[in-house]
């Protein structure tokens, strides 16, 4: 979108009172958010549009190493599952990140495949909707390095990644999960993932809220359409906005 079109879109978002303009505004230009039904939908897709609008290259902030917190909290319990006790008393060593659907190569990355290539590392912020927040380094790999490794199709639109642990899984769309800072990360804070953040795998998508970072992930589909919403995973099955872009 061209700087004018963009300042013309603005101008008209400031100037309508209703949400109900903005809506249509935001279909006219594709910045509808996939979820839509809900009571708050058309606040959520006036944030989204925005958003994207303003935001699409936008970084999330990162931190020098001294403003590493020292206790990270763990939200949760590593799963209570006999497979992931097994890959646990193993040290991970056979995890692997199973990658399918709109991909001209779907297989699997082992833990040392995603290790061969280049590293990425951020100090970011993970912020839970519920009102706390740490500062982590996190180390891995770019989420779209791995897409292109496992060549990527060009009608591709999301991401979705799902965790050993039930019911833990999101979506994403091209935007974020192409984007330099969403990482497949496998270190947090020099080390590997503490069990309680993600070991070995997780998603960490530092522009969104903490529950986007889903942990402990083991699959990837990509797909040109979200799944369907009576499928809501993740922080969706709570209630949470699927765009949680901070
Ligand atoms: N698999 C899985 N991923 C998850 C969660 C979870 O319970 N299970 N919680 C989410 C929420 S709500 C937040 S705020 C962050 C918390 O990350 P932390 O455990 O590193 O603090 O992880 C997200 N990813
Ligand atoms: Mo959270």
């Amino acid at each position: 979108m061209s700087q004018s079109t963009r300042r013309a879109w603005l101008t008209a978002l400031a100037g309508t009172t209703g949400l109900a303009a903005a809506s249509r505004l935001a279909s006219q230009y594709g910045l509808i958010p996939p979820f839509t039904n809900s009571l708050y939908a058309p606040g959520e897709t006036l944030t989204y549009a925005a958003q994207r609008l303003i935001t699409a290259q936008s970084m999330a902030r990162e931190f020098s190493t001294s403003l590493i917190s020292s206790l990270p909290v763990a939200n949760g319990e590593p799963p209570n599952l006999p497979e992931y006790k097994k890959h646990q008393a193993t040290g991970f060593s056979d995890w692997q990140l199973q990658v399918e659907g709109l991909v001209d190569k779907p297989g699997t990355f082992s833990m040392s495949r995603l290790k061969s290539f280049p590293s990425n590392s951020q100090i970011t912020q993970l912020i839970c909707e519920e009102g706390w927040s740490y500062i982590a380094q996190w180390t891995g790999v770019r989420l779209s390095r791995v897409l292109e490794q496992a060549g990527m199709r060009p009608d591709a639109k999301y991401v979705t990644y799902h965790s050993i642990e039930p019911g833990w899984l999101d979506t994403i769309d091209m935007a974020e999960a192409l984007h330099p800072q969403t990482l497949v990360a496998y270190g947090m804070n020099g080390s590997s993932i503490p069990l309680g953040n993600g070991a070995p795998l997780r998603l960490r998508v530092p522009r969104q809220l903490g529950y986007k970072s889903i942990k402990y992930i083991h699959r990837l589909v990509v797909s040109d359409r979200l799944p369907e919403p009576n499928q809501a995973a993740g922080g969706l099955a709570f209630g949470y906005s699927w765009y949680a872009g901070i």
